[in-house]
Parts: C-alpha cells; structure tokens; sequence
C-alpha cells in the first residue's frame, strides 16, 4: 500500500490545549505521526512518499471560500491586534445572536469560524493542514489511477471540521475533499466510513442534504462523548439526502464485540448501496487506552476491524484523523492497514 506524508505537518504545533479547564499539551501532537511512520517501517510497508503540492480547486469547490481566507491570514491579523499568545476562541456566536454577520474584529472572527476552543491555532497552522490536505488529494489520485488502497498520513486530522469551522483539531476535512474528489473523476456513488471514536460532524454537516456520498460514523454517544451536539442516531440526512446518514452512537465502556456489529452494519449498507470507493476516516482513539476516549478496542480487534473493510473490495483511500494513546497509535493505525490488506 502506498503511504503519503508531508513533514509540513510539523508547523503546527500549539503549546496548549483548554484541556479541563487547564492549559494542556496538546493531546494531538507531531509526535503522534512519528509513531505512525516508525511502526510502518517496523512492518516493512516503507511505500513512502510525499504528496504532490495542494490542488485548492476541489477544497474551494466544497468550503467557504471567507472560512478559507480566515484561515489564511488569522494568524496576521491576530498578531497585528496586539494578541500575544496562541489563538485561541474566547466567544462564539451563541443561541439568540446572530449566526450570520461575522465581525471585522479578529477575536470575534475567531469565534465566528471555530466551534471547540480547545483548538489552538499558530503560525504554522495553515501551511500545515495544506500539507495534510494535499496527501489526502495525493492518495485519492493514486487510487482514482488505479491502486486499491493508499495511506494519507494526515496531520492535522480533518472529520470535525465543517465548510466553514474548526474545531476539535481539525481545520480542512481532507476525507470529505477525497470523496467529493472521487465523485469527479468518476465514481457515482462514494461511501465515507469513519472509525474515529469522534462523530465526525464536519463530514456529516458538508454531505448532509447529498444522495452522492453515504456517511457512516462509528462514535461515542453524543450525550457523554465530544463533539457533544451532533452524532445522534435520528440524524439521517436532509432532502435528497434523507437515508445517507448513518450515525452509530455508542456508550461509555462499549468493547468490540458490540462496535463490530455497528461496523458489520455500516459496511452491509454502503455494500447494499454500491459504493464505487471508499474514503476511511481513520481514527484510533476508539482503543482502551486511549486518554480523551472511552471505549474498549484492543490493538488486535484494530487488525479484524481493517479485514472487515477489506472485504468490501473497494476502492478505498485511507485519512488518518484521531489517536492519541501516542504508543498505541502506530500499531493500531498499522493493524488496520495490515488487517485490510489480508482481508
Ligand atoms: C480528530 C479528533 O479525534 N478530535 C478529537 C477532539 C476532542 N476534543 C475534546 C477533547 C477533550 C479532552 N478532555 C480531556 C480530559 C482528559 N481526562
Ligand atoms: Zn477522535
């Protein structure tokens, strides 16, 4: 399988997180990729390369164009206000105000295009989820050419951020700009599975109302689990998108045999659909030990859960989003690879 990684993602690297009400390291760290591409070599999948500069047309083609250029100039103009530290949203436009007029101040534009304060943003912020962006776009083309499957070693992850917020670490959706790359060169009908313990409610909100891209997430339940106000089971899409939302909340303590039958589930419908490819947001935080999480997977149930998406046959480009038990993350994310490659 063919692996992209950009080492740009090294840019950004805030040193906080609002982490319990305590300025934290933050939990998604460079080093998280790091133990990535170390068990990689470990298991001789050394297919590495680096991504082909960023192609913006298909990112501005799905997001905001005014949420594209915030992220471009925010840290300008935070500096230039005088702003000491990392940005960091302070306030957000909440019930009763108004959603649609965005401020010219940059603590309030902040506000405006971020949903989850605990995300920092620095210097190096936008170069980086360029870089992340374009391994995903990398490993699209690699496999809308002809491979079966590529790696994107994406970081900064992607599945929470929506066309025009970011938020729980994420800035671009590079899974949701794979799928919708994939509808362009070619494929009718394109399948997003995400396995991270997180609902991605980014991929949801940009494909909600469309009958082109299913999405299915694998997540904890909304009521006890981040992104805490999307996730539930009832939201199965709008208008022409009405069946093609597949949530699958799950409660605290949940072990694999239950999330095995949610992914059987998943799988059996965008099977069912006819999926022509398949994008995986492929998170690891679903493990035991993971520290922001709590459901029970064992490094091995990794490696069933990536045979059981390589029966489908599809396909399929592979997004790294979330894991951050650090020296579980390599083994786990690699038991998948190496699970779907067996299957
Ligand atoms: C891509 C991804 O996995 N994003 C996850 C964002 C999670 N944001 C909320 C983090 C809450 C951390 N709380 C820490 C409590 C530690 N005991
Ligand atoms: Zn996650």
């Amino acid at each position: 399988m063919k692996i992209i990684y950009c080492e740009d993602h090294r840019l950004h690297f805030p040193q906080a997180e609002l982490s319990g009400g305590q300025f934290v390291t933050p939990f998604e760290r460079p080093s998280r990729v790091e133990y990535v591409l170390n068990r990689l070599k470990e298991r001789k999948l050394t297919q590495i390369s680096a991504p082909d500069p960023v192609d913006m047309k298909p990112v501005q083609a799905l997001l905001d164009p005014g949420y594209l250029i915030f992220l471009e100039t925010a840290w300008d103009e935070w500096k230039a206000a005088g702003m000491e530290g990392e940005i960091i949203a302070a306030n957000v436009p909440a019930r009763g105000m108004h959603m649609d007029r965005i401020p010219d101040n940059i603590d309030g534009k902040v506000g405006y295009y971020c949903h989850a304060s605990e995300t920092a943003m620095t210097q190096g912020t936008w170069a980086a989820a360029l870089s992340s962006v374009a391994s995903a776009q990398t490993a699209q083309r690699l496999v809308a050419d002809g491979a079966d499957s590529a790696f994107a070693l994406c970081r900064p992850p992607g599945h929470h951020a929506t066309a025009d917020q970011y938020g729980g670490y994420c800035f671009i959706n590079n899974a949701a700009v794979v799928a919708d790359m994939f509808r362009a060169s070619g494929a009718e009908k394109v399948a997003i599975l995400d396995i991270d313990f997180h609902h991605g409610n980014g991929t949801q909100a940009l494909f909600y109302d469309r009958s082109d891209v299913m999405f299915a997430s694998l997540h904890g339940a909304p009521q006890d689990a981040y992104p805490y106000y999307l996730g539930y089971a009832d939201e199965t899409g709008v208008g022409a998108g009405e069946g093609f939302n597949l949530n699958y909340p799950m409660p605290p303590g949940t072990p694999y045999d239950v999330w095995r039958e949610a992914l059987d589930d998943s799988i059996a419908k965008i099977s069912a659909w006819g999926a022509e490819a398949l994008v995986v947001s492929l998170g690891v935080d679903a493990y035991k030990e993971d520290p922001i999480s709590f459901f029970k997977l064992e490094s091995d149930d990794f490696t069933d859960a990536g045979r059981r998406i390589g029966r489908m046959k599809l396909p399929t480009v592979f997004c790294m989003e979330g894991g951050y038990a650090v020296e579980a993350v390599g083994i786990n994310t690699v038991n998948v690879l190496e699970g779907f490659k067996d299957a």
